[in-house]
């Protein structure tokens, strides 16, 4: 067997600035959740497949279809943290063009013009990304 190459990777970064690193409301989220454990995967399977073709996606159907509309707000909170995939506590616009992905990882992505009308649909303070607060209204309004 071959010897696998050696992995190469910068081991400076002097060079970059220090800075400290918050960690954004992951205070109440210690364990990982997945999206199963807050909804009915039936339900995410009747939902995706619902909006398969492209630029069907209507995010009001969408959220009473996978049930997040009849969450509690606790919870609602939660499914936001899991489509923040990096968790930077906001949903950033390549984080909302895959957000089917957070609920089917073989779900397709929005195209660029579903993911435009959703993020001027949920970015109330126009800084373009989504933060809880804004998620969470998203959900109440649908
Ligand atoms: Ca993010």
């Amino acid at each position: 067997m071959a010897v696998p190459p050696p992995v190469s990777f910068p081991n400076r970064i002097s060079h970059q600035p220090s800075f400290a690193v918050q960690a954004p409301a992951s205070a109440h989220s210690s364990c990982r959740m997945s999206m199963t454990d807050l909804l009915n995967a039936e339900d995410i399977k009747k939902a995706i497949g619902a909006f398969a073709a492209a630029d069907s996606f209507d995010h009001k159907k969408f959220f009473q279809m996978v049930g997040l509309k009849k969450k509690s707000p606790d919870d609602v909170k939660k499914v936001f943290h899991i489509l923040d995939k990096d968790k930077s506590g906001f949903i950033e616009e390549d984080e909302l063009g895959s957000i089917l992905q957070g609920f089917s990882p073989d779900a397709r992505n929005l195209s660029p013009k579903e993911t435009k009308t959703l993020m001027a649909a949920g970015d109330k303070d126009g800084d373009g990304k989504i933060g809880v607060e804004e998620f969470s209204s998203l959900v109440a309004e649908s």
